[in-house]
């Protein structure tokens, strides 16, 4: 018996995995009985009798039986859910943790937390135009550390918000409700939250998740706040400027998923300074990481199975990812579940780094928990990536 859930996400890339709904007038068309349909039926007779030890062979059972390019025949929903059902099964079968049963006797590390501290973006009504204002504790020394550093800047940032007369509440994936006159201002909130919660020379820096696919389109970016209209020049020297006034460390889909000569030049521009992670850009995607690779976009991934359906296929785009000495996080989507098997992927690909939304929401502190547990099993886990996930580590301020 394994159990899957799918996640769904909100700021999605136009080449994803097909979320299968149902349509029609009930529950705004969201329902998922033809999904579920697709798992009890045809997806049940193709895989029963199959070993879910074999993941490789379940997955393409599963990705044959689809026959479409972005699962839209049986839902990248059925199928993600049904893979990661069979792993859960096959993990239980052993007797194994998740993250022990894809490690076997390999040697994992603890991956990097990024943390989100204001959720903005589509994931709150658009209050902000950049999607994720992120930290990540290049300082810690386990992951336990880590969260509870990250933990202080949400805390302090959550005061600093209070302080100002800001009306308190979070965003989809937990982090501080934003109410801010300019981007830019969020990002000087959160870099004096780090100060005043007592890190510095570079123990605690900024992330940046710009999902620049929701502003951006055909080498124009159009940003809400502020009312300004950028070419992608334009976009990547404000992006730039920004990299040299605040302690940001990473970036991911600094432009639009359409722009591929912005995402060269932004990559050739400031990927010797900060990681530069593809996450619409790429959808997990093995072969367009390897087209990233060959033409200079990118040093990093973002790894959702829900993007491309099934375990074996976000596997291979990290194994591509690897091959080319890339950054490699894991992360969750804004439509997240219970589930906290993502934490198990990090730990037993080795994967570095994980994103999994703020501190708040349980949700969210499931994958985290999880993490601390997994740590705490200190049996099997060689410590903790740290600031050696990061394709590049940017000095210390
Ligand atoms: C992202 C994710 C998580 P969504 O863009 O990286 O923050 O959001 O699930 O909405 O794509
Ligand atoms: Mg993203």
């Amino acid at each position: 018996m394994g159990r899957g859930i799918a996640p769904a996400g909100a700021s999605r890339g136009s080449n994803e995995a097909i979320d299968l709904r149902d349509g029609g007038p009930e529950q705004a068309g969201l329902g998922v009985n033809r999904a579920i349909s697709n798992v009890n039926d045809e997806i049940a007779a193709a895989l029963l009798g199959l070993d879910a030890c074999d993941q490789t062979l379940c997955d393409t059972t599963l990705t044959h039986l689809d026959q479409t390019a972005k699962k839209e025949r049986l839902g990248g929903n059925a199928i993600v859910a049904t893979s990661m059902a069979v792993l859960d099964a096959a993990a239980k079968h052993c007797g194994v943790p998740v993250w022990r049963q894809l490690s076997g006797d390999g040697v994992v590390q603890m991956p990097l937390p990024q943390v989100q501290i204001f959720g903005g973006g589509v994931h709150a009504a658009g209050r902000t135009d950049i999607q994720d204002f992120l930290v990540m504790p290049l300082g810690a020394e386990t992951f336990d550390e880590a969260l509870c550093m990250c933990a202080d800047v949400y805390r302090v940032a959550g005061e600093q918000m209070a302080r100002r007369g800001s009306r308190m509440g979070v965003a989809d994936e937990g982090g501080w409700w934003p109410d801010f006159e300019s981007n830019e201002q969020a990002l000087q909130i959160l870099t004096s939250s780090i100060d005043e919660a007592g890190y510095q020379n570079g123990q605690v820096m900024i992330c940046l998740d710009v999902a620049a696919s929701e502003f951006g389109k055909a080498g124009r970016y159009r940003l809400k706040l502020g009312d300004h209209d950028y070419s992608t020049a334009e976009w990547i020297d404000k992006l730039s400027s920004w990299v040299d006034q605040y302690p940001i460390v990473s970036i991911e889909d600094p432009v639009a998923e359409d722009d591929q000569d912005g995402m060269r030049l932004f990559t050739a521009a400031m990927g010797n300074r900060v990681q530069v992670i593809g996450d619409d850009f790429l959808v997990t995607n093995a072969s367009r990481i390897d087209q990233a690779v060959a033409s200079g976009c990118c040093n990093a991934v973002l790894l959702k199975p829900n993007q491309v359906g099934t375990l074996t296929e976000t596997y291979e785009a990290l194994r591509r990812a690897k091959l080319a000495k890339w950054g490699t996080v894991v992360s969750a989507r804004s439509g997240e579940t219970e589930d906290v098997l993502i934490t198990h992927l990090a730990v037993g690909w080795d994967c570095g780094q994980l994103k999994v939304g703020s501190f708040a929401r349980s949700e969210r502190m499931a994958k985290w928990n999880e993490g601390l547990r997994i740590e705490r099993q200190g049996w099997a886990v060689r410590g903790f990536a740290g600031a050696g996930a990061l394709p590049v580590q940017r000095r210390l301020r």
